[in-house]
């Protein structure tokens, strides 16, 4: 089994690598932001309660977004691996992975963290929001989604270097550019 958690700031490019590396190898994809959304179209409580926080650029209570993964990791018993995308963002949630899938005896293989400047996730969170129309990226919204995840989000990485498993790619430069130089970084950890 092979799992590989996609690291970085919002805006960095989570969803837009996941698509490619996901036709690439067969891992089985999760995101947490998909999932929230889809649940917030759908209305249901977990949506309604999550769409407070991702409204406000807020992250949505560890307990909830946590809860999600494990029944993810259940429906999903016999597969070659898992990517996460946009999980975890905090430090108690990515403990909580690690006891997730040492009970599995599968452990995150590794952690390719994509590095972006602020300028650059700004310009392009703008931009995503006048074509998707999504109501976390207006200006306000985005810098108070930076500022959490330099708070909440950034010490992950630290979490995962302490391990060893972290990987830094440049995040800039076309998708196709980032997406090879990922490639690369995912089949050293293959080997
Ligand atoms: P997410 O849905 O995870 O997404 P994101 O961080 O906004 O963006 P991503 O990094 O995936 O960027 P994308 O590829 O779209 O989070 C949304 C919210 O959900 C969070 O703020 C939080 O409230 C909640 N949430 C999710 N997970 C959570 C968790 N674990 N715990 C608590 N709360 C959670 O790229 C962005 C834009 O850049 C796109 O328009 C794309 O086309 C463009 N782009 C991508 N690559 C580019 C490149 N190389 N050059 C130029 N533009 C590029």
């Amino acid at each position: 089994m092979f799992n590989l958690v996609l690291f970085g700031p919002p805006g960095s490019g989570k969803g837009t690598q996941s698509s490619k590396i996901l036709e690439k190898y067969s891992l089985v994809h999760i995101s947490t932001g998909d999932i929230l959304r889809i649940e917030q179209a759908k209305e249901s409580p977990l949506g309604i309660e999550a769409k407070k926080f991702m409204d406000q650029g807020m992250l949505v209570p560890d307990e909830v977004v946590i809860g999600m993964i494990s029944s993810k990791l259940d429906e999903n018993p016999n597969v070659a691996g898992f990517i996460f995308d946009g999980f975890p963002r905090t430090v108690a949630q990515a403990q909580a992975l690690d006891n997730l899938l040492d009970f599995k005896n599968n452990p995150i293989n590794v952690v390719l963290s994509l590095l972006v400047t602020e300028e650059e996730l700004k310009t392009r969170l703008i931009s995503r929001g006048e074509s998707s129309g999504r109501p976390d990226d207006n200006e306000e919204v985005i810098m108070k989604r930076i500022k959490e995840y330099h708070a909440k989000t950034s010490p992950v990485a630290d979490y995962y270097k302490s391990k060893n498993k972290l990987v830094e790619v440049k995040g800039e430069g076309t998708v196709d550019t980032i997406f090879d130089s990922l490639c690369d970084e995912i089949d050293n950890a293959q080997e």
